[in-house]
């Protein structure tokens, strides 16, 4: 087993204190999906959706990486294999734990878009209707840099093409109600790659993981990576 593919969502960032979409007091509990994360909210009442975001990038700053980001950042840090961690969310937490080889197929709480002239650039703080642009300067032309529903999730080839080079598929804290990502676990069964699902409950799609651990993510993560690392045979690094 040399390449591995690791998608996360929400769930591997709730023992960390941010909310999950989908559980009782989740995001989507307060507020209608079609209300604050699809451009056709944004259009209607941009208000609305930058009080939504503002608040969850101000909640970042209260937040830190859990045993589980910390896990992933070391098996990126020690894998001689090819690694990928595809993550959901839109937090930088896999990043403040030290991940590397990492992606945000949703986009990022801390970019901004301008609608103007198509840049795009970190963005602390509120952002609010009346935000200029960093690059042309245009006022209220600037969005949160993430995907909305409706929306194409970002470097799609990059994970279809890791998808169908991975010898393991891992998935950790997703509901696996939300495509294209639920459907990674079949490409990557189709391509011959072993399936793994670690999550606190069995999500829309564990009848097609071949393995399935159950628990927080805080303690299966790390006991998966101690396995992995420590079942690894001395790869040699690959031919150059
Ligand atoms: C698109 C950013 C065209 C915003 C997000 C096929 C069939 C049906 C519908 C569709 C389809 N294809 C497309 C659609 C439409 C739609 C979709 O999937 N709708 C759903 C609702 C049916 N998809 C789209 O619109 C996508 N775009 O399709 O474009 C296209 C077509 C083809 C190829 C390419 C493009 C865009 C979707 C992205 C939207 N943006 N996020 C924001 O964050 O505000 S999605 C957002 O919701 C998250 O990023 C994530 O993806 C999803 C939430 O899911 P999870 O992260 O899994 O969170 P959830 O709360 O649901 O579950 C948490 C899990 O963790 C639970 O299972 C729980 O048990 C577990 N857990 C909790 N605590 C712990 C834990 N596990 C371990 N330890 C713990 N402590």
């Amino acid at each position: 087993m040399r390449n591995i593919v690791i998608l996360t969502g929400a769930g591997i960032s709730a023992e960390s204190g941010l909310q999950t979409f989908r559980a009782a007091d989740g995001l989507w509990e307060g507020h209608r999906v079609e209300d604050v994360a699809t451009p056709e909210a944004f259009a209607r009442d941009p208000e609305l959706v930058h009080d939504f975001y503002d608040a969850r990038r101000a909640r970042l700053g209260e937040v830190m990486p859990n045993a589980a980001h910390v896990a992933l950042a070391r098996l990126d840090a020690e894998w001689a294999g090819q690694l990928l961690i595809v993550t959901q969310n839109v937090d930088d937490l896999h990043e403040r734990a030290g991940a590397k080889r990492l992606l945000h197929m949703h986009g990022e709480l801390l970019r901004g878009w301008c609608v103007a002239c198509d840049a795009r650039f970190g963005w602390a703080g509120a952002m609010g209707e009346g935000a200029t642009c960093l690059h042309c300067h245009s006022p209220g032309k600037v969005r949160p840099d993430i995907v909305w529903f409706g929306e194409m999730p970002y470097e799609m080839d990059r994970i279809d093409a890791a998808l169908m080079n991975a010898d393991l598929f891992v998935s950790i804290g997703t509901s696996g109600a939300v495509y294209p990502a639920a459907g990674f676990v079949q490409t990557a069964t189709y391509r011959g790659a072993r399936t793994l699902e670690i999550n606190l409950e069995p999500s829309q799609g564990s009848i097609f993981f071949d393995e399935r651990r159950y628990g927080p993510a805080s303690e299966e993560v790390p006991k998966w990576v101690e396995e992995v690392l420590v079942a690894k045979e001395p790869l040699k690094p690959p031919p150059i």
